[in-house]
C-alpha cells in the first residue's frame, strides 16, 4: 500500500501532475536583516570567508567558511529561541515527521499591498476555514501577503521609517488561537520574521513568537513562490540544520504542488 503511494508519487513527479516548487529565498551577503530597535542587538548576515580557490591554500579545491547568523533569509524559528519557549526543542531535537505536512495558503496579498501594517485576525482564519476546510493538523498555515517581490532590497523589504518597520502580520489574538487553539505544526510568513513590522508595540510584544514557539509550535520565514501554491493540497518540507541547541538556522524550503500535467 506504502509501495503504492510512493510509486504513483514517482509516476507524478516524472509525468509532471506533481511539481517541487522551491520556497527559499536565495542566501547571500545582500539577504536581507531583521533591524530591532535600540538598544536590541541585531544579527549579521552571511560573510564568506575563503580557505582556498584553486591555489597554494588547495590547488584542486576551492571551498569556504561561513559566518552568519542563526535568523537570516529563510529561515526555520525553534521554540528555544524565545523565552516562553526555552525549555522546549532545539533545532537537533525537531521530530523529523513534523518537518514534512501538509500547508495551507491564505492569500492576503490584496490587503498588505494596500495596507503594509495589515494584520490577520482569526475572523479571517476562520472565513478561510469555512471555504476551505479547517487548519491542517500537523501541517502549515503559510501567509502570503506579496512581500517576496521586495525579498532582494533591505530598504523595501523592511520598509521602515521613523515609527519603525512597517510589515504584514497577525494580531496577537490571533497568534494566541493559533498557538493555543489549533493543532498546526507552524506557520510561515514571506516578511522577515513571523511578526508583523509594528509586533514590538504589540502586547504582548512579538506575540506570534510568544505564542507560537511557547506552545511549541515553529516559524518559517521570507517564504518565496507562496504565489504558485492552492490555497490547500500542497506538502511543505522544511530542512533546518540539525544544529545542536540551534534556535534556528537557514533552511531550505520546498513543496509538492499540483503541476500543469
Ligand atoms: C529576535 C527578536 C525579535 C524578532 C526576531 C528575533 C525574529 O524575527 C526572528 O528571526 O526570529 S521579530
Ligand atoms: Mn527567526
Amino acid at each position: 500500500m506504502a509501495a503504492d503511494t510512493l510509486s504513483s508519487l514517482i509516476g507524478a513527479l516524472t509525468g509532471g501532475s506533481v511539481h517541487i516548487v522551491d520556497l527559499t529565498q536565495p542566501l547571500s551577503e545582500q539577504t536581507p536583516l531583521l533591524q530591532l530597535p535600540e538598544p536590541f542587538a541585531n544579527t549579521p548576515g552571511l560573510r564568506r570567508h575563503e580557505i582556498s580557490n584553486f591555489d597554494d591554500r588547495g590547488p584542486a579545491w576551492s571551498w569556504s567558511w561561513l559566518e552568519i547568523g542563526e535568523h537570516v533569509g529563510t529561515h526555520f524559528d525553534a521554540p528555544n529561541h524565545w523565552i516562553t519557549g526555552r525549555d522546549g526543542e532545539d533545532l537537533a531535537a525537531v521530530p523529523p515527521h513534523r518537518l514534512v505536512g501538509p500547508a495551507v495558503v491564505i492569500d492576503k496579498s490584496a490587503e498588505a499591498t494596500k495596507n503594509p501594517d495589515y494584520l490577520l485576525t482569526v475572523d479571517e482564519v476562520k472565513e478561510f476555514e469555512a471555504e476551505h476546510g479547517p487548519l491542517p493538523e500537523g501541517g502549515w498555515l503559510l501567509l502570503r501577503t506579496g512581500w517576496d517581490a521586495y525579498a532582494a532590497d533591505q530598504a523595501a523589504f523592511l520598509n521602515a521609517s521613523e515609527t519603525g518597520p512597517h510589515t504584514p502580520g497577525f494580531d496577537a489574538e490571533c497568534a494566541r488561537w493559533l498557538a493555543h487553539e489549533t493543532a498546526i505544526t507552524g506557520v510561515g510568513v514571506e516578511t522577515v520574521g513571523t511578526d508583523a513590522g509594528q509586533a514590538y508595540r504589540f502586547e504582548p510584544a512579538f506575540p506570534m513568537h510568544n505564542f507560537l514557539l511557547g506552545s511549541g509550535k515553529y516559524g518559517l520565514t521570507q517564504l518565496a513562490n507562496l504565489a504558485a501554491l492552492p490555497a490547500t493540497g500542497a506538502v511543505l518540507i522544511a530542512a533546518p540544520l540539525k544544529l545542536v541547541g540551534g534556535t534556528g538556522s537557514p533552511t531550505r524550503v520546498l513543496a509538492l504542488a499540483p503541476g500543469t500535467e
